[in-house]
């Protein structure tokens, strides 16, 4: 049998629920396997729980339950919230199961019989919420480096002789430049190397939870050591079946746990063993909320399914697609080098801009189009060689992205084919084709369709829920094989499809909707005070320059001027104004609002545009010229 496509997320500590820092890693795993498995793989994708940490069993204590109870309902939690999320796992694994346990025991009695683990004394520092040994010199101001209160541990235990494989360890890391990626990380990684590595400590006293050391009972395998092996006991290890797994193809995980554990002390124990090394590992950076990494240690969460709920609530999608906003969200802002700031604003731009506007409403005015210009039939026709070539370099990218770990791209090329999507639309114009019964109709009714096609296929590892609504829109089976993707002659000779539906209505619109009832109904609206007006900022700016933001449909960059100061915001006014109508206007900006990226280009504020009749954008205008960064009341 070939070997598998071989994936695995962090096991996570069942000492509370997934939020959305835990359902990041986890997603990416899940875009990775949806999209290998439709690049042809046998997927193995592996996830689980890490259940014999302290922490564990201090949580099950402080919830009055015993901490067998305690992570048998946890650890189903994490299994009904992935459920949830349509995360694809192959295989769930938890450390309290009898094949790990076993395995455990087997790697360190293994170890211990070549000479790589021996006893001694250990004193020090440990960090319970991050389960690791810190020297004396790492603590800052009595805390861990990540601001953690440790607790000073003195035992007998048993050491891994982690420092004997420094040299092989920066080998393996030279020679293999995939290794480790993205490559900030894997720069951390040699330094914290040639720094010197400490033998580890890799055992504790035995409290009555954990498993424990062969052949001495006092004491319990440290709970990292033992987490690790997961990535092995469940495919077997011993037994050679595992070698149709192993080496893993990519381990997915966030920057906090790769330096000291996934890069060195891994590797070190897979290499004592005489195993192979993973091919590759990514550590992602990190969601913050305000300036702090999402952790439930900081109480700072927000569950990727509530997340979902409240947008059905408020968009009035349905809460399967729902969940696919969540989804493309979290991959759209995949923080890879550095990190990323969950803001609801942020989630709600990047809904109403990308999933409604950009892909939606494409989609939507096709499907409408069909129904009734060509009575609900795809005619046959021939896609403009052009649109063929565009379209599959845009294929291109976004495999290329997904194969390289890089979900943020992936998502900007899709949406990038979403905005190609409506470029073509207003291009071809069907509905002046139809008012003169011009023949060229079935071309660009096909052509569209096939747009609606491709985009099926390229966003289906990230949002397969939405991709199988498209499907449902087309009647056509969903696209199984990524090597498909924009075939001339995907879609069957006058092929029915459905009627329209919009899968994401605009909050926006909602909102607008939700204030005429309210105006209607004279229902109060919500004041506030005039102290709470005044904290926006509105001033008087010249548009000083508009770009357009490349393979958006809507978006326009401006530069706007206010006297000596330059701002840029991005705009979604493209379809109202052109670069010729902008330049040298003076518009209201709002200029203390907290910048956000748009498509990766910075926006600092906004500007301000009523609400046309048809959702269109009406610019703001001073009635005379003002002196350039006037004040506005
Ligand atoms: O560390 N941003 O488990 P854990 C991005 N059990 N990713 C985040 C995040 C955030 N704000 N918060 C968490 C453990 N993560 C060990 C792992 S593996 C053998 C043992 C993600 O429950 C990220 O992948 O603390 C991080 O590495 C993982 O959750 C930590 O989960």
């Amino acid at each position: 049998m070939a070997k598998r496509y071989y994936i695995t997320t962090p096991i996570y500590y069942v000492n509370s629920v997934p939020h959305i820092g835990t359902a990041l890693t986890t997603l990416a795993s899940d875009v990775t396997a949806r999209f290998q498995r439709m690049r042809g793989s046998e997927v193995h994708f592996l996830t689980g729980t890490d259940e014999n940490a302290i922490k564990v069993a201090e949580a099950a204590q402080a919830a009055g339950k015993s901490p067998q109870e305690f992570v048998d309902e946890v650890s189903e939690e994490f299994r009904r919230i992935w459920g949830g999320m349509n995360i694809s796992f192959d295989d769930f694994i938890r450390t309290t199961e009898e094949r790990h346990t076993r395995v455990a025991q087997e790697v360190f009695k293994r170890l211990q019989d070549a000479g790589h683990i021996y006893l001694g004394d250990y004193e020090g520092w440990y960090d319970v919420t991050a389960e690791t040994f810190y020297k004396e010199s790492e603590l800052v101001d009595g805390k861990s480096p990540d601001g953690n209160e440790v607790r000073w541990v003195k035992e007998s235990n048993y050491f891994f002789r982690l420092s004997a494989f420094e040299e092989r360890l920066l080998k393996h890391i030279e020679e293999n430049p995939d290794f480790i990626i993205p490559e900030v990380r894997k720069n951390e990684v040699v330094s914290f190397i040639k720094q010197g590595l400490h033998d580890a400590c890799v055992t504790r006293t035995n409290a009555g939870w954990g498993i424990p050391v062969p052949g001495d009972d006092s004491k319990v395998i440290y709970v990292w050591f033992e987490a690790l092996i997961n990535y092995i006991s469940a495919i077997g290890w011993p037994d050679d079946g595992y070698k149709e797994y192993w080496p893993a193809d990519v381990q997915w995980m966030g920057k906090d746990i790769l330096v000291r554990f996934h890069a060195t002390l891994w590797p070190a124990m897979l290499m004592g063993l005489g195993v192979e090394l993973p091919k590759t590992l990514v550590g992602h950076g990190w969601m913050l909320m305000g300036k702090e990494k999402i952790s439930k240690s900081k109480g700072n969460v927000v569950a990727p399914l509530e997340l979902a709920h409240d947008l059905a609530r408020r968009s009035g999608c349905a809460e399967d697609v729902a969940v696919d906003a969540v989804r493309y969200y979290m991959a759209a802002s995949m923080p890879y080098e550095g990190d990323e700031t969950f803001t609801s604003d942020n989630f709600d731009l990047m809904y109403d801009v990308e999933l409604v506007n950009d892909l939606s409403n494409g989609i939507h005015r096709v499907i409408s189009m069909l129904n009734s210009f060509c009575d609900g039939r795809i005619p046959r026709g021939t896609v403009p060689a052009s649109d063929v070539l565009d379209v599959r370099d845009h294929i291109r990218d976004v495999a290329k992205a997904y194969s390289n770990f890089r979900l943020e791209i992936a998502s900007q090329f899709v949406i990038g084919v979403a905005g190609l999507l409506n470029q073509a639309i207003d291009r071809e114009k069907p509905w002046d084709l139809r008012k003169n019964d011009d023949p060229r109709l079935a071309d660009a009714m096909y052509t569209l369709a096939w747009y609606v096609r491709v985009l099926e296929g390229l966003v289906r590892p990230i949002a397969p829920t939405l991709a199988d609504r498209i499907c449902g829109l087309l009647r056509l089976p969903e696209t199984r094989r990524w090597d498909t993707i924009g075939a001339e002659n995907a879609i069957p000779a006058n092929h029915r499809v459905a009627k329209a539906e919009a899968i994401y209505p605009r909050l926006g619109q909602k909102k607008a909707k939700e204030k005429k009832q309210m105006e209607q109904t004279k229902v109060e609206e919500n004041v506030i005070s005039f102290e709470e007006f005044t904290k926006v900022k509105l001033r008087i700016a010249r548009v000083l320059n508009a770009e357009r933001v490349p393979n958006t449909d809507k978006l326009f960059r401006l530069e706007l001027v206010m006297g000596e100061e330059k701002r840029q915001v991005v705009a979604g006014i493209a379809q109202e104004y052109s670069a010729e109508d902008l330049i040298g206007r003076q518009l209201v900006y709002v200029s203390n609002l907290q910048p956000r990226k748009v498509r990766g280009v910075e926006s600092q504020g906004m500007i301000l545009a009523a609400d046309g009749p048809n959702g269109e954008a009406i610019l703001i205008q001073p009635d005379r010229e003002a002196p350039d960064g006037t004040s506005v009341h």
